[in-house]
């Protein structure tokens, strides 16, 4: 789908010109002579001028679809975790070289430049990341799309740590500037809370109901543009923010009062000031419900009023777009249409329900059970009251429907409510989405198969025709091209140009495997690139490894069930066997374990869990006795960027999740395709990742998840692994001894430990044994440098099916053209 007769701007543009333009956005851009100018100046004015030609580009795409209306896709997703753009913007135009070049003769670096770039971190991990994945691979597969969201003021926190333990720091991403994004105030839109419903008739006698809000919010829309991969199309996110409305202000002004008037503000913009940094379990807090609604509203009418042409029949809604759900987030969108429709247009209930079925689709991120978002109907109806009469009445149809499925099934029927009577009675958004979704995904097929026989397994028997799988993908932009020169232009030289947007071509790579010379050049990369990242993250963080050691690395939230504690266990392991002298040191692999990881910050059990790594890592660094072999680094404030410089030089990845419980991961994805080596459990994508590189180069270890479901049902009963093991004794006592903590058995120590042993929700000690024998055999594997990289060649060969861009393809396939 890829138009490459498209010319890219590098053609249309010379050194010159694009000196000339960088030059005046210095002097009018930025109001400075250039000897005068900062690297702030620079950094902006660079941007600006990357930008003008992204413009040109946006402003021809958006033309091409006002003419052709074709079927679009809007992406609705609370969280985008961009990254840093302007590298990501150089390369989709291919504009790098001219701007190496221009810069270089102003006697500019350019690389110091892109690193001036504050990354807008609105997102917390996968799910975020996974949407800015996929509005890049929509413009490179030439879908013509658009991204909704939130501009937050402040994304995910900025972690420091202080004495090992995480302090959270707000993120001000816009202080510097933020050249990317076009706000357009004339093109605000006034969205309504609180209130009542009042009924009432029309001259023929026809009953209607009407929502008075009693507080409202204007949305800003600040648009962003996304870029294909040098094709010639570039998308819009939008992302809005949050202003107190003129009447607001007017009305307590008129009562009087200055203060309470600039109070009332705040409490406005408060609604897009900060990322609710919580990961996989949702609060249920007031303020991210307004959120939620607020930039649901937003879009919606922005798409009907703004996008659409202005006499457009809606009648034929789902002829013109899919609104894809990122999780239950957006899923208010479902109420506020049907509201749209029926309360602000007039539209009988059915024919609103049958538009209304057909234009939303629903991506379910997960399966454990809290993270499944609930709104008790107090909260709710009290801030959207219209909306709960809506969801109201959608779930009297549909029970009515359950019951003429299964008469007599009351128990189902229950089950299947979308209100929970308990604890409180609730929405439970999952369940509305399902029901209003015309399709409902998974996002790997594990996942996508315990969502039918599990989570939602009374829905995908009355429905089974919704449910689908697509397995999450990377962008190969962004994680091969632009953060892995070196692979990308050894693979280049192999098989040619082409693949970053043709991945599947990777395979091409397969005989390569089997080339020594190749292999060499394969070793090489992989040494530079940790190289490199020794190097930034002894600038960054101070931290100094060896650049020959094994990268073992493990990055993702901070969370239980991703069991970072048993990947510290197999750590205090080897340590305490080195120390017991059961470990000579030579049989020890040089191995640095890296770790990457935010807790949220009311998360004691995972901020616990950071200050016992911290702990650990410092009495391991500090040892002589090891000679440096063994090492913990933990930088702080894991984010894209850093995982830009770690991924390619990662020679381990450690995806070892209890079974059943990551329904994706993406991190997985990025290492295989940089040629890392994963040890981990059957989960998530780990499962396709394994099947498709093969099993002699993907360390498979512990439960899987029928297993899983075996030993909680028989009854899990971790303290028997702690007596049996002694190995797994004497890590475990090692750490309540204080080994790591000075001296000190209590505080976290002996919480950490004493959890485990008594209860270990995620079944970390039933893997130990395995999990150590897997590490056994990546040492074994390690030791024959060439069977280990050819290995590594293998997976790159072999993961190309994990681009984002096939994934767009089969949503397109199994869901928007559905
Ligand atoms: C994922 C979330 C998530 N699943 C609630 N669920 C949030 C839930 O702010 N919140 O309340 C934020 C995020 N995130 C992740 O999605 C999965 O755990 C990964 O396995 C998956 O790869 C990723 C993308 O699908």
């Amino acid at each position: 789908m890829n138009d490459t007769t498209a010319p890219s701007a590098a053609r249309e543009h010379t050194v010159e010109s694009f000196t000339r333009e960088f030059l005046r956005e210095v002097n009018f851009g930025q109001g400075v002579d250039l000897d005068r100018a900062s690297t702030n100046d620079k950094y902006l004015a660079l941007a600006r001028t990357v930008r003008a030609y992204l413009t040109t580009r946006w402003l021809e795409t958006l033309r091409t679809q006002r003419r052709e209306q074709k079927k679009a896709v809007a992406y609705m997703s609370a969280e985008f975790l961009l990254g840093r753009q302007l590298e990501n913007n150089l390369l989709a135009t291919d504009l790098g070289e001219i701007a190496r070049d221009s810069l270089d003769l102003l006697g500019i670096d350019l690389v110091e430049l892109c690193n001036t770039e504050i990354e807008p971190g609105l997102g917390n991990g996968g799910l975020g990341r996974l949407a800015a994945c996929f509005v890049d691979s929509l413009a490179t597969e030439n879908v013509p799309s658009i991204g909704y969201g939130i501009r937050y003021e402040y994304g995910i926190f900025r972690q420091r740590f202080e004495d090992g333990r995480q302090v959270e720091e707000p993120d001000e991403w816009l202080r510097l500037g933020s050249p990317w994004e076009m706000p357009h105030p004339e093109n605000a839109v006034k969205v309504g809370f609180g209130g009542r419903v009042e009924a009432w008739k029309d001259e023929s006698g026809r009953a209607h109901r009407r929502w008075s809000p009693d507080w409202h919010v204007t949305g800003v829309p600040y648009n962003y543009m996304v870029p294909g991969y040098r094709n010639g199309r570039v998308n819009t996110l939008r992302l809005w923010s949050a202003r107190a409305t003129q009447a607001f202000d007017l009305a307590i002004f008129n009562a009087g009062d200055y203060t309470d008037a600039v109070r009332a503000q705040t409490q406005a913009e408060n609604i897009s000031k900060v990322l609710y940094p919580e990961d996989s379990t949702p609060q249920g807090k007031e303020l991210r419900l307004q959120q939620q609604y607020f930039f649901v509203a937003c879009s919606l009418r922005d798409f009907v009023e703004k996008v659409l042409p202005e006499d457009f029949d809606l009648h034929r809604l789902p002829e013109r777009i899919t609104f894809q759900l990122n999780d239950t987030h957006p899923v208010i969108a479902v109420p506020e249409l049907m509201r749209l429709l029926i309360d602000e247009r007039g539209w009988e209930w059915a024919d609103a329900w049958a538009v209304t079925q057909k234009v939303f689709a629903y991506t379910c991120h997960t399966l454990l059970p809290e993270a499944l978002e609930v709104w008790p109907v107090d909260l709710l109806g009290r801030l959207l009251p219209r909306h709960l009469e809506i969801i109201y009445r959608i779930n009297e149809e549909f029970l009515e429907q359950v019951r003429e499925a299964f008469p007599g099934d009351m128990l189902r029927e229950r089950h299947m409510s979308i209100i929970a009577e308990e604890p409180v009675r609730s929405v439970r958004m999952a369940y509305l989405a399902t029901v209003a979704g015309a399709k409902v995904n998974g996002v790997a097929e594990l996942h996508s198969q315990l969502l039918r026989d599990k989570v939602l397994s009374d829905f995908a028997e009355m429905f089974p025709h919704k449910f689908t799988n697509v397995t999450n993908g990377v962008t190969p932009r962004r994680f091969m091209a632009l953060s892995n020169p070196r692979l990308s232009a050894l693979i280049t030289e192999a098989i040619g140009e082409g693949w970053v947007t043709d991945l599947e071509r990777l395979r091409e790579l397969e005989p390569l495997a089997d080339d020594a010379e190749f292999r060499r050049r394969f070793r090489e990369v992989k040494s530079h690139n940790r190289a490199r990242f020794a190097g930034v993250i002894a600038e960054r963080d101070g931290i100094e490894i060896s650049p020959d050691a094994m990268v073992d690395a493990m990055v993702k939230r901070l969370h239980e069930y991703k069991r970072q504690s048993l990947k510290l266990l197999h750590i205090v392991s080897l340590y305490e066997r080195i120390t017991s002298g059961a470990l000579p040191l030579a049989d020890v692999t040089p191995r640095t374990f890296v770790f990457g990881a935010k807790a949220a910050p009311g998360y004691v059990r995972a901020k616990e869990t950071i200050a016992l790594i911290n702990a650990v890592g410092r009495t391991i660094n500090a040892d002589a006795s090891l000679e440096g072999r063994l090492k913990v680094a933990f930088p702080a404030n894991y984010n894209v960027t850093l995982a830009e410089t770690l991924i390619p030089a990662a020679d381990l990845s450690e995806q070892i999740s209890q079974a059943g419980k990551e329904a994706s991961g993406t991190g997985n994805m990025k290492f295989a395709l940089n040629g890392a080596l994963t040890v981990g459990t059957d989960d998530g994508a780990n499962v396709e990742i394994r099947q498709l590189v093969g099993d002699d180069h993907f360390f498979l270890f512990g439960m899987d998840e029928p297993a899983v479901s075996d030993l909680q049902a028989s009854g899990y009963r971790s303290a028997s692994y702690y007596e049996q093991d002694k190995d797994l004794r004497a890590a475990l006592d090692m750490i309540a001894s204080g080994a790591f903590t000075g001296g000190d058995r209590g505080s976290f120590v002996s919480s950490i430990t004493a959890s485990l042993i008594e209860r270990d929700r995620f079944m970390a000690l039933a893997d130990f044994r395995a999990y150590v024998d897997a590490q056994e055999r990546v040492e074994a594997h390690w030791a024959d440098q060439e069977a280990w990289t050819r290995s590594a060649v293998l997976n790159v060969a072999r993961s190309g099916y994990f681009s984002s861009d096939r994934s767009i393809r089969d949503y397109l396939a199994r869901i928007w053209n559905a």
